[in-house]
């Protein structure tokens, strides 16, 4: 095997493997565990210089999980539920310690090549096996490539002129430096309010001399309500794991403790309204306002009703009127967009230090040496952080030379879109999955769960065809082109196309406008997907060789 010097390209004889996984954080730790129990020699190709995927790269300040801990973790293994969580909503750096746990409790490490960047992904149509490549020159050849390369993993960085111009430091909220920054006396900028903004600000305005936060769309926040779990409390969720994490696989959203109100807002008087609201708001969940009432994502009047909620809350806490107004998200649906969870985050606009810049109709014209230029003005400062988000479900697979039958790369056949069958599969590239792909209900549940779910449907799809010799296991297009469909339905009977969103593909300049996830709830589409299993593979074609 080839060996793992940083730097070196290598000349390569292929490694030979049963399967490749492409990512190491939550999807391709449990991906790996599940393919050797199933029986196969995998290997998980990862960029980062360590095991963690998402939470190795977002180390902001402030970078916290929006799902509470004791659900936005493993439920497959008795041995898992160890963990002992210190927060509700654990920070990165508990949660990077927590993958590391399973890395190391499942020996995971041997098989993981770490700082080894995939560049492309070719199928061999009659040896029935994908050569993957790596940026060092590394080739391994598998019958089975599952991409576990993550919803928000390819940031984005904005086309804003003179980017080069620009004297003092920059960073980008997913790729921050491993030592943390150092903000202190420093005039600092913020660009971009949605969720990394969100929760970084409140603490980088405790740092610096002065923050100014640039903002062209105003995000709907509710606090996070976050602390230190009491003694005992983890103890008690753990006797009732086994209800609760049964709860979260067959709910909604894939969270144990959401209520999904099953009644409509409509038949509610103004005072049960705001009391259910003013529970929710003081409870700090991410969905629960949008699940509060069974109507929330489908009747704009009920989801103004949310919004107004919401807009009172950010009157009451930021004193000055002006600054909260600009503050009021407006023009789209609540939940539209996804929701944030801060932590002081209205609050931090009363400190004398931090002012916000509305760019929403004056967009940032440039940066220049001094800073960044807004409608003829220079707001001069020492460091700027682009809390701008990523090229979400589809940049990280785009940046994948990825080639499938006949050569067909993935890129041409998604150019209108991506096209999937379940979120698992592409016609034309077999035995290549996709875990939380477009088309899978991911983004918009409790990712843990919606990876879980995955991770277990590819592994028993793959130990069903080996049992059976099956060589290739394929979607049909006639089974993508219908699950294609049902997604569209499903979205355009709720309230989530009228937002310019990253689910969207809104935020990437030229990127298709497709609604990307699949919204049917996570309980529904485990539902399909088992039953699609239990009729052998009903809309794949397996190839026995
Ligand atoms: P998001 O949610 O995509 O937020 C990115 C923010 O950056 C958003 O407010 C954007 O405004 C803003 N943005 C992007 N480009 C610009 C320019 N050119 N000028 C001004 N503002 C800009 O990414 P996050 O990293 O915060 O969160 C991603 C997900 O991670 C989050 O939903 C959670 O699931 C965790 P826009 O809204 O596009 O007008």
């Amino acid at each position: 095997m080839s060996s793992n010097l940083a730097g070196s390209r290598e000349a390569t004889v292929p490694t030979r493997v049963d399967a490749v996984i492409v990512g190491a954080g939550f999807s391709g730790l449990y991906m790996l565990h599940k393919l050797r129990e199933t029986g196969l020699n995998a290997v998980v190709l990862e960029a980062g210089d360590g095991v963690g995927g998402t939470w190795y790269w977002n180390r902001y300040p402030g970078a916290r999980v929006d799902v509470e801990g004791f659900d936005y973790s493993y439920s497959f293994s008795a041995d898992l539920q160890e963990w002992e969580w210190s927060e509700r909503y654990p920070a990165q750096p508990e949660l990077l310690r927590y993958l590391d746990h399973v890395a190391d409790r499942f020996g995971l490490r041997r098989d993981i090549r770490l700082s080894t960047r995939v560049t492309s992904a070719h199928y061999d149509e009659a040896a029935t096996l994908w050569t993957v490549c790596t940026e060092r020159g590394q080739a391994y050849r598998a019958t089975w490539c599952v991409m576990a390369t993550g919803c928000l993993s390819s940031a984005q960085l904005p086309a804003i002129d003179g980017i080069g111009d620009f004297a003092g430091e920059w960073f980008h909220t997913a790729h921050w430096p491993v030592g943390g920054v150092d903000f202190t006396g420093k005039r600092v900028a913020v660009i971009g309010t949605g969720s990394s903004g969100i929760q970084s600000i409140p603490i980088i305005a405790e740092q610096a001399a002065r923050l100014t936060v640039f903002q062209r769309t105003a995000a709907f926040a509710i606090p996070a309500r976050n602390r230190d779990l009491e003694p005992g409390e983890l103890d008690e969720l753990k006797a009732h794991y086994p209800e609760l994490r049964d709860r979260a696989r067959h709910g909604i959203v894939g969270m144990s403790r959401i209520a999904e109100g099953s009644t409509s807002a409509l038949d509610a008087t103004a005072d049960q309204r705001q009391q259910v609201f003013e529970e929710i708001w003081a409870a700090g969940t991410l969905s629960g306002l949008t699940t509060s009432y069974r109507d929330v994502m489908t009747d704009r009047t009920v989801n103004d009703q949310v919004a107004d909620f919401v807009r009172g809350k950010i009157r009451e806490i930021v004193d000055d009127p002006d600054t909260a107004e600009r503050l009021c998200p407006r023009g789209y649906p609540f939940g539209a967009k996804r929701p944030c969870l801060h932590t002081g985050y209205y609050a931090t606009y009363n400190r004398d230090n931090v002012r916000l810049v509305d760019v929403s109709e004056n967009p940032i014209e440039r940066l220049s040496a001094r800073g960044v230029v807004v409608g003829g003005t220079e707001h001069e400062v020492d460091a700027i952080v682009f809390a701008t988000g990523f090229d979400a479900m589809t940049g990280s697979l785009a940046a994948i030379d990825i080639r499938g039958r006949s050569g067909r790369t993935l890129r041409d056949k998604w150019s209108a879109g991506p096209i999937t069958y379940l979120g698992l599969q592409s016609a034309g590239f077999p035995n290549l999955f996709l875990v939380a792909g477009p088309g899978s209900p991911s983004v918009l549940t409790n990712m843990v769960m919606s990876i879980e779910q995955h991770v277990e449907w590819i592994a028993d799809c793959i130990g069903y065809a080996r049992e059976r010799g099956v060589v290739a296991v394929e979607a049909t297009e006639r089974a993508e082109r219908d699950w294609v469909h049902h997604v569209n339905d499903v979205s355009n009977a709720l309230l989530y196309s009228e937002a310019s969103t990253w689910y969207l593909g809104a935020n990437v300049p030229g990127k298709p406008r497709v609604f990307m996830p699949y919204a049917g709830g996570l309980g529904a589409y485990r539902k399909r997907c088992d039953a699609v299993a239990a009729a052998g593979y009903d809309g794949f074609v397996l190839t026995a060789g």
